[in-house]
């Protein structure tokens, strides 16, 4: 880096003790410096330096009464990145290790996936480190009504639209509405993954594991494979990994992991997607309850070993860095040929060097899981409209939106001079339309 350097200097001076923030916005950066090479009239009005500082932090305490009827503190959050392109969105994560630096690097990384879609939302994130596992759905519902007290009055469907992420499903988006509705009394589009009877989209739930499957099955072919036939290794049961494990299966894959924190399952047969959906998405379990039922399946109680099952195409959809340096060297050894992001920057900076090194297809979260929201700015446009559209026309749409995702990225990878990288091209495709946005829109006095 040369000219954006400095930039980096001073988000590290800036923001000490965010390794997780600092960490994207060098990646992105690190893919930035052609472009401001290209186009000194953005440096010049101070583009990039704007681009790595939020709009707004917002953080705030929420208490809640627990069912022992103690005085429960957390605190939550809201960073709107920004808002050039459309209203802040992105999602709403609670975990206990939330906190500002990963609020923050979400959100940074939200302006430019956002941004890929070619729909009109900008970027945001929140959450919380209230911690959802073993909480009654009592306590779950005054916790998030607690949360969306405050919440209200900084976002609106104009404004800034939440919505799922890490501990944020279809319960907490439920009890998040109600409170809204009752404080603003207004029905509006303002959080997305709404419940089908009062709002939500077809195929919203569906959409990032579906979303992910399709891109990568566009960047896999360029190279002459897909997933037809291949083993898939996929991390975390949650949303996201349920649903590739879904499309991956539909796509003629044999999927043969899936994790939670606790450990991994590995099942040689393939794994069972009526199982899997029913500990996770009904009982609510634990993934370790999975080889109860199946003989020919093993549990490890460590979910990192997931990667050193022998893949053809790896998956991770859980976490932050779940991917290091030993797992992605494991992966290159047993001859994975692709990585596609559906977490949100789950490979570390050495594990990507890995990839490329090795010639595997790498799928980058910003791109391969832009799936979820792109279907979230599909389900505002329903909601502006008091429509709503068919399962196939919504699915239609979002395959159309990876494909076009994939072929923006590869060609800006090409002609910015390194063809083939689509962590590169992801990177400027997604920034070009925010930078001349921001450019246009001129520096506020
Ligand atoms: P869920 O809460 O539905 O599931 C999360 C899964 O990941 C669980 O299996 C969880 O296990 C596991 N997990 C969480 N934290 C860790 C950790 N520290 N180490 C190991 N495993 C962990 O979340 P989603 O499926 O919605 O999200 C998964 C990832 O996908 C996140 O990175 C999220 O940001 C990203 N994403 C989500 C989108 C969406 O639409 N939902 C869209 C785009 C990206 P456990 O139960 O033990 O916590
Ligand atoms: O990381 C993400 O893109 C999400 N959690 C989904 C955000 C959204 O607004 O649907």
């Amino acid at each position: 880096m040369k000219i954006l350097q400095q930039v980096f200097e001073q988000v590290k001076t800036r923001n000490p003790g965010e390794p997780e923030f600092h960490q994207a916005v060098m990646e992105v950066l690190e893919s930035l410096e052609p472009v401001a090479e290209r186009n000194p009239e953005w440096v010049a009005a101070g583009v990039f330096d704007r681009f790595v500082e939020p709009e707004r932090q917002i953080l705030f305490r929420v208490s809640w009464v627990d069912d022992q009827g103690k005085v429960q503190v957390n605190r939550g959050f809201r960073v709107q990145f920004n808002s050039a392109i459309g209203p802040y969105k992105g999602g709403l994560r609670l975990h206990p290790s939330v906190n500002l630096s990963i609020i923050k690097f979400l959100g940074f990384e939200q302006i430019l996936k956002n941004s890929q879609t070619g729909l009109p939302i900008g970027g945001g994130k929140g959450g919380s480190d209230f911690n959802p596992r073993g909480k009654s759905d009592g306590e779950v519902m005054r916790f998030c009504q607690s949360f969306m007290t405050e919440l209200a009055r900084h976002i609106g469907p104009d404004t800034d639209v939440p919505a799922g992420d890490i501990g944020t499903g279809a319960r907490e988006i439920g009890y998040m509405y109600g409170q809204y509705k009752r404080l603003t009394n207004s029905f509006t589009g303002v959080l997305t993954g709404k419940g089908l009877t009062w709002g939500g989209s077809l195929a919203r739930t569906e959409a990032t594991g579906y979303g992910l499957c399709y891109f990568m099955e566009e960047a896999m072919q360029s190279h002459g494979f897909g997933f037809q036939g291949s083993t898939v290794a996929i991390s975390g049961s949650g949303n996201v990994a349920i649903f590739a494990t879904e499309k991956a299966t539909e796509m003629g894959g044999k999927v043969v992991t899936a994790s939670d924190s606790d450990g991994y399952v590995y099942d040689p047969d393939g794994i069972d997607l009526a199982l899997l959906k029913s500990i996770k998405l009904v009982k609510k379990g634990r993934i370790k309850e999975y080889v109860d039922q199946k003989p020919n399946a093993r549990y490890e109680a460590d979910c990192s070993k997931v990667w050193s099952v022998a893949c053809d195409i790896a998956l991770p959809c859980a976490t932050q860095n779940e991917i290091d340096a030993a797992s992605a060297a494991m992966l290159a050894k047993n001859g994975c040929k692709a990585v596609g992001e559906g977490a949100n920057m789950p490979s570390t900076p050495e594990a990507i060097e890995l990839y490329l090194k090795n010639g595997i297809v790498y799928g980058p979260a910003k791109a391969a899981n832009a799936g979820g929201v792109a279907t979230s700015a599909l389900e505002m446009s329903q909601n502006s409209m008091r429509y709503s559209w068919s399962f196939e026309e919504v699915d239609t749409k979002l395959k159309g939106i990876m494909v076009g995702i994939h072929t923006a990225a590869a060609n800006a990878a090409a002609e910015y001079g390194q063809p083939g990288n689509l962590m590169f091209g992801a990177n400027i495709a997604g920034f070009l339309k925010v930078a001349r946005a921001m450019y246009e829109q001129g520096v506020a006095y």
